[in-house]
């Protein structure tokens, strides 16, 4: 793909910010490129609201939208003043945030602050009370960001059958929550988040990651379930942030620079596994939280609702790709051309990365966890839905509602052991807490705190949490087919 055979329309895919942590060695050479800039459109531009005082303003402004993913492929969607992804909202680490929501369509709408330890009347999930945004009405958001990290926010509004509401419309953007330790020297920041388009339902599982036979499936019944799977969610077009493969301005960048790279997956249903030949993603956090064991990995592989931030050593001049391993979902737009300065040839290269099972634990440390006041089973299974049918999901027998079987007592330590019964690899997502992962499918680890963690198909993983967020916390997965139809609980403090 040659991305001059587009017409240039927006140069803002990347967001790129100093953020004032250039070296000066690189900071020059940068900003003496000459770097043609077209216009900023509005509806591609993405700007950084960066609050400085102790009390920060934001309005979000939830309307219909056309995003122009490449000339000539213009989709219309709900997104956040009038951007994809959504402004930047970057606040320091205990701050009071106060964001007004002002709601310019039909329905109810809950834009949920993903990572953050809020309360449930601000959360933003029905579920935990947090009142709607009103159709044609507004709502004040006032909280305390914390813990510092890679935050994001999103709708949480049920989408059932329709799939123009909730996580499948463009309503997410970025939440960078700052603290006094930075995440270490770089030159560059990046912000991208990964997102498909036009979603429909199919027999065709398109996020069929192939089973590894080495993996232990330790929750994986002896006679396979013979009833036929239902549909799922599929989409023909892919983006990272607002433009396809090709279509937007490339990443630039020097011999030598570092580049923080914060990913995020705000994909309503896809996994994705992310590479960038040549080159390795020393990932620093996950979830926006610092890893015990910083790695260098080929490939990243992020689930919705998951960020992973990574630093990448710019040391292979060239013009490449960075994109999804799939060809179908990078050729459909799922990738970023990625270009050294002083190129000759133009056309950027995609080259499979040698292939590595991306595997939590090795960011983690051997730690001898304490033993939980008590350990919570949670048994999960799909009832298929045959041909015509969508896919229910069951959390220990039933789907939500729950009665009272999941409670938390203030202060205690609970060890959550989440069993996956299903051929499906599921985000789980806790909100409103972090937990800790002590045991990913029979491998001990420690010190990896998350808020949502992938359990593989057939697979076991058990998380640590401290009951420190008194009032309703929803738990679920991040799919929002799996959540809509079943794949939820309520847990409650005593
Ligand atoms: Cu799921």
């Amino acid at each position: 793909m040659n991305r001059r055979d587009f017409v240039r329309f927006g140069w803002a895919t990347v967001i790129t910010t100093g953020a004032g942590m250039l070296r000066p060695a690189f900071a020059r050479p940068l900003s003496m490129r000459q770097v043609p800039m077209p216009p900023r459109h509005p509806m591609a531009a993405m700007s950084e609201t960066r609050a400085t005082g102790p009390t920060a303003d934001f309005t979000l402004r939830i309307a219909p939208m056309m995003v122009e993913l490449a000339p000539q492929v213009v989709i219309s969607t709900i997104g956040y003043s009038n951007r994809v992804p959504g402004p930047l909202l970057r606040v320091h680490e205990g701050q009071r945030v106060t964001v007004d929501v002002v709601n310019d369509t039909d329905v109810p709408e809950y834009v949920h602050w993903h990572g953050l330890f809020v309360p449930p009347e601000v959360d933003g999930a029905e579920e935990e009370g947090t009142p709607p945004v009103p159709p044609r009405g507004r709502r004040r958001y006032q909280f305390v960001a914390k813990p510092a990290g890679s935050r994001w926010y999103h709708s949480h509004t049920e989408a059932m059958m329709d799939l123009h509401r909730g996580s499948y419309t463009g309503q997410f953007g970025f939440f960078m929550i700052d603290s006094a330790n930075d995440p270490g020297l770089y030159d560059q920041e990046v912000f991208l988040a990964l997102r498909e388009w036009e979603p429909y339902l199919s027999a065709k599982d398109q996020d069929n990651m192939e089973a590894d036979p080495n993996d232990p499936m330790p929750e994986k019944p002896d006679t396979p379930d013979p009833r036929p799977n239902g549909l799922e969610v599929g989409a023909p077009l892919y983006s990272i942030n607002d433009k396809m493969l090709g279509a937007g301005e490339p990443l630039r960048v020097l011999s030598g620079q570092r580049i923080l790279m914060h990913l995020l997956n705000a994909s309503a249903s896809q996994i994705h596994r992310i590479g960038f030949f040549g080159h390795h993603f020393q990932v620093i956090a996950l979830d926006g939280n610092p890893v015990p064991t910083p790695q260098s990995v080929d490939v990243i592989e992020i689930a919705p609702g998951e960020r992973v931030d990574a630093i990448v050593e710019m040391n292979l001049p060239g013009v490449w790709i960075l994109g999804e391993l799939r060809n179908a979902a990078r050729q459909s737009g799922m990738g970023i051309v990625v270009e050294y300065a002083n190129q000759a040839q133009p056309r950027p290269q995609w080259l499979p990365p040698a292939k590595a099972r991306w595997d939590y634990t090795i960011f983690g440390k051997s730690a001898r966890h304490l033993a939980p006041d008590q350990t919570v089973d949670m048994v999960f299974e799909k009832v298929p839905g045959g041909p015509h049918g969508i896919n229910h999901w069951l959390v220990n027998g039933k789907e939500y509602p729950h009665e009272r079987e999941f409670i938390f007592r203030q202060g205690l330590r609970y060890r959550l052991v989440f069993h996956n019964r299903s051929d499906d690899s599921h985000p789980l997502h806790m909100h409103r807490h972090l937990f800790e992962i002590v045991e990913f499918n029979g491998k001990p680890t420690g010190g990896i705190k998350k808020d949502t963690v992938i359990v593989p198909a057939f697979g076991r993983v058990a998380v640590d949490l401290v009951a420190d967020q008194p009032g309703l916390a929803l738990f679920h997965c991040h799919i929002q087919q799996h959540m809509d139809f079943g794949f939820k609980a309520l847990f409650r403090y005593a």
